[in-house]
């Protein structure tokens, strides 16, 4: 990929960072467009039948509105799908029951408060364990025997908490009708994926998708979570039509705690198997997904929760169920991960409790069983294709960079002290899966008759800098300073089509594309070139910075203007990029903590990481994922949660009782990156914007139960809170399962 001079490779400092620092690029709720206000009114209980609804001016309910159930979309089953509005019975706190409309937003609350929502309460539940309905199982891998021969067998119970994605941006919509006076219906939506925005919007409202226009404005993160489209949404685009007026839906932070999809929420009872010398012989998962009150995304996840069930080990047989189900809470949906780090978490709580079980050091037994260098794929129990990697080679490094031995030796040191303050050191690998979604996404090149470009692309940003990125695929082929060369995205009128961004596919999909359709372009230009310098075809090149000449003459080049003069055609190529298959990238992360034995506080002091992603076309920005992505994978492992009382009241419906972090409450992060490449995109790239999410949370999770294990704490769920690990030293914790295991 990259070669001599190649822009490819190169920390570019991101090109649209300055619009978003001075205000350059609007997002939603700042655009210069009048506009009245939607507020929503929502359920205050989690379960109940509505009775009645009535008070309050300028109200519309599901009645009013007759809009058809909204679908989950591909790939979750057809049978996924909610309400737009709640139709008798209301499923959790937060459930959207009516809309009301005001002149200003302050207006609009009012109105809203004034709705009087009779509701027969019945009761509600956030417990999965304790749920009936069950709305999705995986087709399982039904292997009995799965631990047969093993001299040892673990067993456990992993609870993945429910978090919230929390971006630092809200949802919102702004709709207007008619907005170009030929009728169309304009959107400005912040989401990952303004085509599917596109659809559903166009489905519910039995319009066609031509009809509607979707534009991405600046977006303040999604995570996952704004990846498709939200019932406010659908109905605010409706409620605007009905009005014929703008209508502007800008949610909470409450109600943004309370609706955007929570994620991971899985509990697992799991078996794992070994030989007394800790060589794995098989696993065995029963796992039940929270899919909150309606199927949405989210109860489909254990379908990558069980690709990756094996991790980077060599496991040779694996038995594994899941099932998901309903409970009195918001619809369960994706956040950066996506049901890996259910995987990844798992499994590395796995290798640790064999190691204690066997007396083994925890990176020993992992080394036993890792898989072995591949540059074909391997195919795992689950049916996972693992493209190519190497897993010992990054694990061996990042203990060396940590400086394992070392760091043992200074906790065997305090712990022979007894020391207040004890070391905890936690080792994971992981191994997670990208390029998910459709296997192909579209991009296209055309080069105008100044010698400048324009990019086109369907994945779309929304935080993770591929304005940036792309524009350097394109130079890198074309040899068009990065600067002339401009990327659009996120606009369904000016782009043909496009899957968006969501499982770390956008560069390997999105950028394949763009390096394909340059290539395409440079091609034609070579033509165009030979002829009019009357060389041969294979004799020109591309002369970075100067245009297209014959081989070993640079003063032959043509400029990219001249050539597109000369082109009878517009010189542009487009291309819809189909990989076929996924990519899998993979790492090791060590957390060191520092756990206070009196007051369970703990301190993290280094987070470490060595990620493989393959090739890397700006280090600068996969730096910047894996530190956003290693931030969120620590706050799962230590602080946040989303926490429901026995009948399912939500107690974390903002950032008080939320424990969001900030950068301040993190150590440095050490990121490192190995190079495994792909054979399977032309860039030979793995996504990183993930990889984070996966890799830190098992380190984290890990170092703490370390740390106490003098104590004869075994495991403890997460989030590892103060008091939680001050309860488990006191030998009373929920979730500190102690002893020897069953
Ligand atoms: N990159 C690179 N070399 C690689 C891989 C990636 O230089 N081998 C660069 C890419 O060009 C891109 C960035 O790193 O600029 C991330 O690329 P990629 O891994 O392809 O991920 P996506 O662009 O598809 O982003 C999606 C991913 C997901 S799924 C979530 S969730 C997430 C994340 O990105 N949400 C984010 N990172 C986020 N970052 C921000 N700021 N906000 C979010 O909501």
């Amino acid at each position: 990929m990259a070669t001599a001079g190649s822009i490819l490779g190169h920390s570019v400092l991101r090109r649209e960072d300055a619009a978003l620092l001075t205000g350059g690029r609007s997002y939603v709720d700042d655009l210069d467009i009048a506009a009245r206000s939607v507020v929503f009114v929502r359920s205050d209980v989690p379960h109940g039948r509505i009775v009645g609804i009535s008070g309050g001016e300028g109200v519309f309910t599901a009645e009013d509105l007759q809009l058809p159930d909204m679908l989950a979309g591909p790939p979750a089953p057809a049978h996924f799908g909610r309400p737009a509005l709640a139709t008798g019975t209301v499923g959790y706190v937060g459930d959207p029951v009516a809309v009301v409309v005001g002149d200003t937003l302050a207006e609009a609350r009012d109105r809203a408060e004034e709705v009087i929502v009779e509701i027969e309460e019945l009761p509600g539940n956030a417990d999965p364990m304790a749920a009936s309905e069950v709305v999705f199982e995986v087709d399982p891998i039904e292997d009995p025997g799965a631990l047969e021969g093993a001299d040892v067998v673990v067993s456990f119970r992993y609870l993945n908490q429910k978090i919230a994605p929390a971006p630092m941006e809200t949802n919102g919509i702004l709709a207007v009708p008619d907005f170009d006076g030929a009728g169309r219906l304009r959107l400005w939506v912040p989401t990952q994926s303004p085509f599917s925005v596109r659809q559903t919007v166009a489905d519910c409202l039995r319009l066609d998708p031509d009809r509607i226009h979707v534009v991405v404005p600046a977006t303040g993160g999604g995570f996952g979570a704004k990846g498709h489209a939200y019932v406010e949404q659908v109905v605010t685009a409706a409620l605007a039509v009905r009005l014929g007026e703008p209508l502007l839906w800008v949610e909470s932070r409450t109600e943004n705690m309370l609706h955007m999809g929570h994620a991971r929420g899985q509990v697992q009872d799991v078996q794992i198997g070994a030989r007394a010398d800790g060589t794995v012989v098989g696993m065995k998962w029963s796992v039940t997904q929270d899919a909150g009150a309606y199927p949405d995304i989210g109860a489909w996840l254990t379908f990558y929760t069980k690709m990756m069930a094996s991790g980077t080990y060599r496991i040779p047989r694996i038995d594994f169920r899941a099932r998901s189900v309903t409970t009195n809470t918001a619809p369960t949906g994706a956040l950066r991960g996506a049901g890996r780090p259910e995987a990844a978490a798992t499994v590395e709580r796995a290798m640790d409790l064999l190691a204690t079980e066997l007396g083994m050091d925890p990176v020993e037994v992992r080394r036993r069983n890792l898989i072995k260098t591949h540059s074909e794929p391997v195919v795992t129990p689950t049916g996972a294709v693992y493209d190519a990697g190497d897993y010992l080679a990054a694990m061996e490094r990042a203990v060396e960079l940590v400086g394992y031995d070392e760091l043992r030796a200074a906790q065997a040191e305090r712990r022979r002290r007894g020391d207040r303050h004890q070391l905890g050191i936690g080792v994971a690998n992981y191994i997670e899966v990208t390029g998910n979604g459709p296997s192909s996404d579209y991009g296209s090149v055309e080069i105008h008759d100044d010698g400048t470009v324009t990019v086109l692309s369907g994945v779309s940003s929304h935080g993770q800098g591929h304005q940036t990125t792309y524009a350097q695929i394109a130079s890198e082929q074309l040899g068009i300073p990065w600067g002339r060369i401009t990327v659009v995205q996120s606009d369904t009128d000016v782009v043909p089509r496009g899957n968006g961004t969501y499982g770390s596919r956008s560069l390997q999909l999105g950028g394949s594309a763009i390096d394909r359709a340059a290539a395409g372009v440079v091609d034609q230009a070579r033509q165009i070139a030979a002829d009019h310098l009357e060389a041969n075809v294979e004799d020109i090149t591309v002369y970075h910075g100067s245009g297209l000449g014959v081989a070993g003459s640079p003063d032959t080049a043509l400029p990219w203007s001249k050539l597109a003069e000369l082109s009878p055609e517009p010189l542009a190529a487009e291309c819809d990029f189909d990989q076929g298959a996924r990519t899998f990238p993979f790492g090791t992360h060590v957390a060191v903590v520092e756990v206070d034995t009196e007051t369970g506080g703990v301190r993290q002091l280094r987070h470490l990481c060595v990620d493989d992603c393959g090739n890397v076309i700006n280090p600068l920005l996969a730096e910047g994922q894996q530190h956003g992505g290693v931030a969120q994978g620590i706050a799962q492992a230590l602080w946040e949660e989303m926490v429901f009382d026995a009948g399912a009241g939500p107690r974390t419906t903002n950032f008080g009782d939320y424990l969001i972090p900030s950068a301040a409450e993190f150590c440095d992060f050490e990121t490192h990156r190995n190079t495994t490449p792909t054979p399977l995109n032309p860039l030979g790239a793995k996504g990183i914007g993930e990889a984070g999410t996966v890799g830190a949370t098992p380190a984290v999770q890990s170092a703490v139960i370390d740390a106490l294990a003098p104590y004869g704490v075994r495991h403890l769920d997460m989030p590892l809170t103060p008091e939680r690990v001050w309860r488990a030293l006191a030998g009373d914790g929920d979730g500190a399962q102690r002893g020897t295991a069953p």
